[in-house]
């Protein structure tokens, strides 16, 4: 009964205008005592100004480099504990990330070393080739352009690119690790007082304070070093003061981006340093916070230590391999030109890997080389997703799925939220009003659609629970400090939590998915291949925990402090549940588990989405802004509640929300329990039937939507693009976060998040090219220096332009559901650039399995080029096979290649299984002058005359056209040519 109280809180903010943020349940820096520790720090720093030296220094005569690798030992000392040891391990990857590795050697306790090893996907290659020399003052190693100099005294690592600094640790001296001790006995507070033999009260003389020589660095007091109390928690530190504090410049570098997830602007603002935008430091620590701000530096649901630092001449980042809560402050010491930043973290060694760049491609290059690439997702899951919590009974489910067919609207997947559980025991149905879940779920696969339904990680205490039972008797369940099975309040009242963290949970996990009937206790044969999952509260999420989650102070497996490892304990509840998933049959089916909570690697496991938003126009716009920022750390598969998961949305908000969501790679509509029905064939005209078109035109686009996620799961390289990843140079665009690029496609969006919108302004990038106005093919020419134009933005209208240069392949025959299109024919949409040039690609496979893995895909190359001049010009449009042959040739997932070097076999079965799918049209946009003839070209059975009609407008290539005037069109009808072979449509002028 509780948890209905706290529903009825929630409803108590669905009228409009009474959002607000539950501040007062999380910490400020200034109620956390290390991040407390951390800024004073930084502000004593900054008092002494030209004066402060950091204290730690590297001990020379320790150096020892390995003469087998880029690698070397030595031990550091600090000049205010020098009985206290600490070892620094440098390593250059094969790639040329740099590892910095400092713990304490020898100490009272052992700080937690593992983060990096739950992030990574295997241990780095270090370089064989790369060789470190010492030096009196440092030492240094010198490899392509970079260098990373380690100076000993005081203690400082940069690497320069070509001789400038890209990236400094230690620069400002703010490093700090502090080391194990032993409690000391407080000291008295107050004055003694005692009685002499008369009973007269006499003062005891006090010794001279002595003088704390570590004031200066340390500050005077020992600030929250044994306990902290915030709120009505107290958190016990048996293990003491052991935080850590870094500072991180980048000298030549002025915009920084990442470490998500916070809901602000993507090129991160200043949080300290004169009048900084926000006063708070960015927070990472996994909370579950009740209608979060659009506009905050507190932390939310999911937490990645990676950030890229960006100038018009080099990218580089850096990821700080740490799993405890992290505050991190943004500063420009030269605005314009440089940023500082400091990072300071409660627990953990020092594990910071520098990721030298140049450009933002070798960026995630890098980062995916360390912690893997978005994994394929399965094709239907790009479709769009329809949830609310919650459809209430099977019969709901499937009066829901009839009327989004009787509108024909597409849609691929029924959502069910925490409801459909028997008292929330996840796994179990409640059979009042899901007795048939098998059939319910059927009845939904027979149009090819899949099902996605909730699994939290909170069990509920009741032996009459098996899924509890069977943990706690197996003891896998988190600790409490006293060593007792954890205990919290969730939705399920009275409940424990798994511990990820123990080995023995994997396959225990595993057989509670398994869909027959398992010996070893439950398993769920109430389900089907074709449920999918969705991991919410994996923060955790604990109602009467501090912060909204778990005690510090309690306990995992090893032994380690929840503290330690807060923020990758999400991670860990996603990548058990996918593998469980993936697990359920045999062949594997690629999995799609959803998570709210995440670390550096989630991507590996599937989904994200940015939690619980607002029905507001301001969330609305800065999810877009948190997809790309997510979408920068890895985690490309992102997606925000289309509608907002709080409130109301009126018909015009829920339009521009579709129009956000159908260019989210994760699309998903969500509403909360106490809001109103708002299935897009709810809506009133013209509202509906613009929703329609919307969710159409997602599914027109899939093939480009499954080739930018293909090309996202073999580099690295976001599927949903910033401006300053595509164009790096283009320094108008770095601060860009309101548009952005699909893939490779060429496709620029910038979708309306504005109340009453008309037009939209829209920058074109720095470069000599044309943009077609997707749906009119209006063109605007950019130049050298980039512009801005105004582009129609009715509420049926989405700004969309696309490049010239690229060829587009769509399927403009959405049905019911994406499986359904299958052996669809595509149109190809070629969109010539200035040269008359264009490029454009298509990935496809099976879609649901992982015969991609060992070759069994269609990859193709579109390429048209002009010979000869303007009026005699010929236009060549190809087919092209991407690559020669890979026969059977298994390809490891985990590859981060430059895909133009990976190679396919055109015969192999699942090409064959397409090869009737043809091209039913060919749409060429920007020809100079009406065609004399169009030809299909085929090997092996000559040319043949095509049918095709022209459109008179002004050619894309003419250097004196206007902005907004109409291209010429020419649409070739039908050519009858397969999209899985060779073949060219040579145009005459
Ligand atoms: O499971 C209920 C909700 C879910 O609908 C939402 O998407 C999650 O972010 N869940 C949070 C629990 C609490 C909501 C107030």
């Amino acid at each position: 009964m509780r948890w209905v109280g706290i529903a009825s809180l929630v409803l108590a903010s669905l009228a409009p205008g009474v959002f607000a943020v539950k501040s007062q349940d999380f910490k400020t820096c200034s109620q956390s005592g290390f991040c407390r520790r951390g800024r004073a720090l930084s502000e004593r720093a900054a008092e002494a100004k030209g004066a402060w030296v950091s204290p730690y220094s590297l001990d020379s005569s320790s150096l020892s480099i390995s003469p087998n690798d880029a690698s070397f030992t030595a031990a550091v000392k600090s000049s205010l504990y020098p009985d206290i040891k600490f070892g620094l391990e440098l390593r250059i990857h094969d790639d040329g990330v740099v590892r910095v590795r400092m713990d304490e050697v020898d100490g009272l306790r052992k700080r937690y070393d593992e983060a990096a090893s739950w992030a990574l996907i295997r241990e780095p290659e270090v370089s064989k080739d790369i060789k470190w020399s010492a030096g009196k003052k440092d030492v240094k190693a010198k490899y392509g352009e970079n260098e990373v100099v380690v100076s000993y005294a005081p203690l400082k690592v940069t690497l320069l690119r070509n001789g400038k600094e890209q990236i400094v640790l230690n620069g400002e001296g703010l490093l700090h690790m502090e080391h194990f001790r032993g409690k000391e006995e407080p000291k008295a507070q107050e004055e003694e007082v005692v009685a002499d033999s008369e009973g007269q009260q006499q003062e005891v003389l006090q010794p001279e304070p002595e003088v704390n020589p570590r004031a200066w660095f340390e500050g005077e007091t020992e600030d929250a070093y044994w306990d902290e109390k915030f709120n009505t928690w107290t958190d016990t530190k048996p293990k003491g003061p052991e935080s850590l504090s870094l500072d991180i410049t980048f000298p030549n570098h002025a915009h920084v981006y990442g470490i998500p997830q916070h809901a602000t602007r993507l090129s991160l603002p200043t949080t300290s340093g004169p009048d900084p935008t926000y006063t708070e430091p960015f927070r990472l620590h996994n909370a579950d916070v009740f209608e979060y701000l659009a506009d905050s530096t507190m932390s939310l649901y999911g937490s990645i230590p990676l950030m890229h630092a960006h100038s018009a001449d080099s990218t580089v980042a850096i990821f700080n391999a740490v799993g405890s809560e992290t505050w991190i402050d943004i500063s420009h010491p030269v605005p314009g030109k440089s940023t500082k930043t400091h990072w300071i973290s409660e627990s953990g060694i020092l594990d910071v890997f520098l990721l030298p760049g140049p450009t933002p491609s070798d960026v995630f290059a890098q980062y995916a080389r360390l912690t893997g690439t978005t994994a394929l997702p399965a094709h239907w899951s790009l479709g769009y997703h329809q949830c609310r919590w919650n459809y209430v009974s099977s019969e709901d489910v499937r009066s829901v799925q009839k009327r989004f067919d009787e509108e024909d609207i597409p849609v691929d997947v029924f959502w069910l939220d925490i409801e459909y559980a028997e008292e929330h025991k996840y796994f179990i149905w409640d059979k009042r009003s899901f007795p048939d879940p098998v059939e319910m779920t059927n009845d939904v696969a027979a149009t090819g659609r899949k099902m996605v339904v909730i699994i939290d990680p909170h069990l509920k205490r009741t032996s009459s629970y098996p899924v509890y039972q069977e943990a706690s008797e197996k003891d896998l369940l988190v600790k409490n400090k006293d060593g007792n099975e954890y205990e919290g309040w969730c939705w399920t009242g009275s409940s424990s939590w798994l511990d990820c963290f123990n080995p023995a949970v994997v396959d225990w996990w595993v057989e509670k998915f398994k869909l027959e009937p398992s010996k070893n206790g439950f398993s769920w044969v109430e389900s089907t291949k074709d449920v999918h999952i969705w991991n919410d509260m994996n923060e955790p999420a604990i109602f009467n925990g501090p912060e909204i989650s778990m005690h510090k102070d309690s306990i995992h497996h090893g032994g380690w402090e929840h503290r330690d490892v807060h923020n990758i304990n999400g991670m860990l509840f996603h990548n058990l549940t996918s593998l469980a998933v993936l697990r359920r049959t045999d062949p594997p089916q690629r999995p799609f588990v959803l998570t709210r909570s995440f670390y550096a690697g989630s991507q590996r496991f599937g989904a994200m989405w940015t939690g619980d938003n607002l029905g507001t126009w301001d969330h609305m716009a800065v999810g877009i802004k948190m997809v790309l920022a997510n979408s920068i750390a890895g985690m490309a598969f992102a997606g925000s509640d289309v509608g907002g998961f709080f409130g109301n949305p009126e018909p015009e908000m829920l339009v521009r929300w579709y129009q956000v969501g159908i260019f989210s790679p994760f699309f998903r509509a969500h509403a909360h329990i106490d809001t109103k029905r708002r299935e897009p064939y709810l809506l009133d005209e013209p509202y509906k039937s613009i929703v329609k078109d919307t969710l159409r035109l997602r599914y027109k686009m899939l093939p480009v939507w499954y080739t930018a996620f293909r090309e996202t799961s073999v580099t690295g390289k976001p599927v949903v693009r910033p401006h300053y990843v595509e164009f790096p140079k283009d320094i108008n665009g770095f601060e860009l976060d309101d548009q952005f690029f699909v893939g490779s496609s060429g496709l620029l969006v910038k979708p309306v998040t504005e109340k009453g919108a008309t037009e939209a302004s829209v920058y074109l990038p720095a470069e000599d090219q044309v943009y077609y106005d997707y749906f009119s093919h209006s063109t605007y020419l950019s130049s050298g220096t980039g512009k801005r134009i105004i582009l129609p933005a009715a509420l049926d209208q989405i700004p969309l332009l696309l490049r010239g240069s690229s060829i587009l392949p769509t399927r403009e025959r959405p049905r019911r559901s994406s499986p359904l299109m299958a052996k669809d024919p595509f149109t190809l949409t070629v969109a010539l650039g200035r040269g008359g040039d264009a490029k454009g690609e298509l990935y496809l496979d099976d879609g649901t399995g992982y015969q991609h893995e060992s070759g069994e895909w269609v990859w193709r190359e579109f390429v048209a080029s002009t010979e000869g001049k303007k009026k005699n010009a010929k236009v060549r449009i190809e087919n092209k096979n991407l690559g020669k042959t890979r026969a059977g040739e298994a390809v490891d997932p985990t590859r981060v290649t430059d895909v133009s070097t990976e190679t396919y076999d055109s015969n192999n079965a699942f090409a064959k299984s397409i090869e009737e799918v043809r091209v039913e049209k060919v749409l060429v946009l920007g020809l100079g002058s009406k065609p004399l003839s169009v030809k299909v070209e085929i090997p092996g059975e000559g040319e043949k005359e095509l049918v095709w009609e022209w459109k008179e407008g002004v050619a894309a290539g003419d250097k004196k056209i206007k902005d907004g005037a109409v291209v010429s069109e020419l649409v070739v009808k039908d050519p009858r040519v397969g999209i899985t072979k060779e073949w060219a449509i040579v145009v005459q002028l």
